[in-house]
């Protein structure tokens, strides 16, 4: 069949909307109608050409709410109507990653995945004959789109997949960074290092938890607002201050805070955020995502000391399992997502939400299709 996709020809060049063909489905796969898709950072990561794992051409979009419709043989759990969320870390269920209760990284189709392929090595995407690569497993910048049963999540149909598609990647991962990741107690301070939908998420994850102080640090002032409305205490721009944004957050909290995340993808603000962290105990966690050959450091000490550096992929969350009850969250009001989005548009205007992302004029863009 065709269908329309935002195609990403080369790295950093612009998107291209055209009408490309779909394979038929394979052992395993499912045909997706993708409702709507959110733009994440990771994917103007990628197009950058700064992801060691990006391949070209390729379909990008990873945040997508979609509706199923056509199982290939040996589907199981799925039918026609479903309403699902595709997920770049499937949850196979039998796998040792998956029988751990200590990660959610599914191993066992992640060599395909992160190369641009589908489980059985081919890909279903193609344009005058011309292969296309898919991306992250989802390819949601494209109107009908092929994932593996394992990589789906099936949720309530009550809920509006133009929102709930955030829960596909930036939601869910900066709320589950904080609750399954970092394990934030009742009372602790925390310090987020960047506002976009995953620093937000990470303080609407840092209220659930009941911090008693949420520090909201970004170098974009509007960003200030959103973080005081989902419950920052504090907002810091860290080009207001003089010296060091650690030490200053130091000073503010005697001594640093109980917890920090890095939701940027910056090694420098990386090593801030380990060192504004309480010596003793302090726990800082990565999530964002830093380009090809880029380290982190800090001085050992910073360790010895009893400061902790972790990092979280999807927040922790085991896709399969635990997303539907995200989406059963946001139903009842316990989760935010309707003041997130900032901005709709269709996929030829896709463009568009890249230069919104870059500009900081939005928070998440939402493409309609
Ligand atoms: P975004 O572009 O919407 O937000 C980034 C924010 O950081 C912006 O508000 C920007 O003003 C701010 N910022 C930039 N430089 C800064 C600095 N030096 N100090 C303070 N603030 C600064 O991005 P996003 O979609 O929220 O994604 C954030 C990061 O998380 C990206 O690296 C993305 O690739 C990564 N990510 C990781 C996971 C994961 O599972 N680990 C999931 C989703 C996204
Ligand atoms: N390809 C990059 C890494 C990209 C990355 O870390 N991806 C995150 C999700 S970002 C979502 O917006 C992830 O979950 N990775 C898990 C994995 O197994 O790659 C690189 O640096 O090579
Ligand atoms: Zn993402
Ligand atoms: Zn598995």
């Amino acid at each position: 069949m065709k269908t329309r996709a935002a195609v990403a020809w080369e790295a950093k060049k612009t998107l291209e909307i055209e009408e490309i063909e779909i394979e038929k489905l394979k052992e395993g796969e499912v045909l997706l109608k993708v409702v709507a898709s959110g733009v994440c950072h990771t994917d103007a990561f990628t197009l950058s050409g700064e992801d060691p794992e990006g391949v070209f051409p390729c379909i990008l979009g990873h945040e997508g709410g979609c509706i199923v419709l056509e199982c290939g043989p040996s589907v199981k759990n799925l039918k026609p109507g479903d309403h699902v969320i595709p997920l770049y870390i499937p949850e196979c269920g039998n796998c040792k990653y998956c029988e751990s209760s200590k990660t959610n990284l599914c191993q066992s189709i992640a060599s395909t995945v992160w190369t641009g392929f589908m489980p059985d090595g081919t890909r279903r995407f193609s344009k005058n004959g011309k292969s296309i690569y898919h991306y992250m497993g989802c390819s949601t910048f494209s109107e009908y789109t092929v994932i593996p049963e394992i990589a789906l999540a099936k949720i309530n149909k009550e809920a509006p997949l133009e929102k709930v598609c955030l829960l596909g990647c930036g939601v869910t991962t900066g709320i589950g960074a904080v609750l399954n990741t970092a394990k934030v107690e009742p009372g602790s301070t925390v310090a987020v290092f960047g506002l976009g939908g995953i620093g937000l998420s990470v303080i609407q994850g840092a209220i659930m938890a009941k911090a008693s102080r949420i520090i909201a640090i970004d170098v974009n002032p509007n960003k200030q607002q959103m973080a005081k409305f989902l419950g920052a205490t504090d907002f810091i721009n860290p080009l207001e201050i003089n010296g060091s944004i650690s030490e200053y957050i130091k000073e503010i909290t005697n001594g640093g805070v109980d917890y920090s995340f890095e939701c940027i993808g910056n090694i420098h603000v990386m090593r801030d955020a380990l060192e504004c962290t309480h010596l003793g105990w302090g726990v800082s966690t990565v999530i964002g995502v830093a380009g090809a050959g880029k380290e982190i450091s800090t001085r050992p000490f910073n360790l010895v000391v009893g400061r902790t550096w972790k990092g979280t992929a999807f927040g922790g969350v085991k896709g399969r399992s635990q997303l539907p009850d995200y989406v059963n969250r946001y139903l009842s009001g316990e989760i935010e997502l309707d003041s997130m989005i900032t901005h709709k548009m269709p996929l030829e205007d896709i463009n568009k939400a890249f230069e919104l992302m870059h500009n900081g004029t939005s928070i998440r863009s939402v493409i309609l299709f």
